[in-house]
């Protein structure tokens, strides 16, 4: 598939998607985001047995500044919702894609960039990232999911006071109130991020996949995520991939799992 503003490599099962408008610091204009669907909607899941997705931005100083605010000017209420809607969707197949979603965030990771950040399944951010939701300085609020998924990681308090404020933090507070999972010196984030996806794909993947599914169905409005993970657990055990697990523990050798 042709992208305007994505690149897009596999190598070694991994797919390194890259937000490449460096000259507006990857800013997510309407283009982008239709390609960011396409891609985890449609393309990704054609991929077969890859070991899962880093997301990253272009150049040296951001991850994504945000969406694109040259795209806003003159925007109706309607089109406001029609917009934020779709991007939810968009950010909630990142969300709910069953391999594991990397963030390398290396840089500027603002508005709609934070919100990308946090529709993946785990970040690891360089020493140089910066973290924020700005939209108030614009008289807006998130409209990426960013007002219930700051929440979700960093709690009621500190979420009200970033989201009020408009303020950024830097890589480290970010990992003290665990937005990330690692901060690294730049140049050693990428590796981080493969480190993490190839210890993942050593595990049964039906099992990771269950995983995302039972832990995003905790904060999905009206989902009983304890219930989603009984019927899961049910649904693993079933698996060849338990066989062979088990049978891998009891006579001591590696597992192979087939994601069968
Ligand atoms: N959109 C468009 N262009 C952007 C941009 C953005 N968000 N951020 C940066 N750029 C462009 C700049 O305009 C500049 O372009 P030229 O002037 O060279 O053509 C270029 O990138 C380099 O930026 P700077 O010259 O400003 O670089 P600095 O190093 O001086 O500053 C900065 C870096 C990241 C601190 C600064 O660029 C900045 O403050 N950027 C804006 C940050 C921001 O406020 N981001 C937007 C947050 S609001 C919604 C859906 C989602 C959202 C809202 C509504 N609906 C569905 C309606 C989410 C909104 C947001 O993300």
């Amino acid at each position: 598939m042709h992208y305007e503003n994505l690149l897009i490599r596999e190598e070694n099962g991994i797919i390194f998607l890259t937000l490449n408008r460096e000259k507006a610091l990857n800013a997510l204009n309407m283009q982008t985001m239709r390609e960011l669907g396409r891609f985890f909607r449609e393309d990704a899941t054609l991929r077969n047995g890859i070991k899962g997705v880093i997301v990253t931005g272009a150049g040296h100083k951001a991850f994504v500044a945000g969406a694109d605010i040259k795209e806003f000017l003159g925007l109706s209420p309607e089109q406001g919702r029609e917009m934020s809607q779709f991007g939810h969707d968009v950010f909630s197949a990142i969300e709910s894609f069953p391999r594991p979603v990397v963030a390398v965030v290396n840089g500027f990771a603002l508005g709609g960039g934070c919100e990308l950040a946090m529709a993946c399944h785990l970040r690891v951010a360089a020493e140089n990232a910066r973290f924020g939701q700005p939209e108030v300085n614009l008289g807006i609020i998130p409209g990426y999911g960013g007002t219930q998924r700051l929440i979700q990681y960093i709690g009621r308090g500190k979420a009200m006071e970033l989201l009020m404020t408009g303020d950024m933090i830097d890589a480290q507070e970010a990992l003290r109130l665990g937005l990330v999972n690692y901060v690294t010196p730049q140049a050693e984030a990428m590796g981080k991020a493969v480190e993490l996806l190839e210890k993942i794909a050593s595990k049964g993947p039906i099992a990771i996949a269950k995983v995302i599914e039972t832990v995003n169905a905790y904060f999905r409005h009206g989902e009983d995520g304890f219930a989603r993970e009984v019927a899961e657990f049910g649904n693993t055990t079933g698996t060849e991939d338990f066989k062979e697990g088990a049978a891998a523990f009891v006579e001591k050798r590696k597992a192979e799992f087939r994601g069968e």
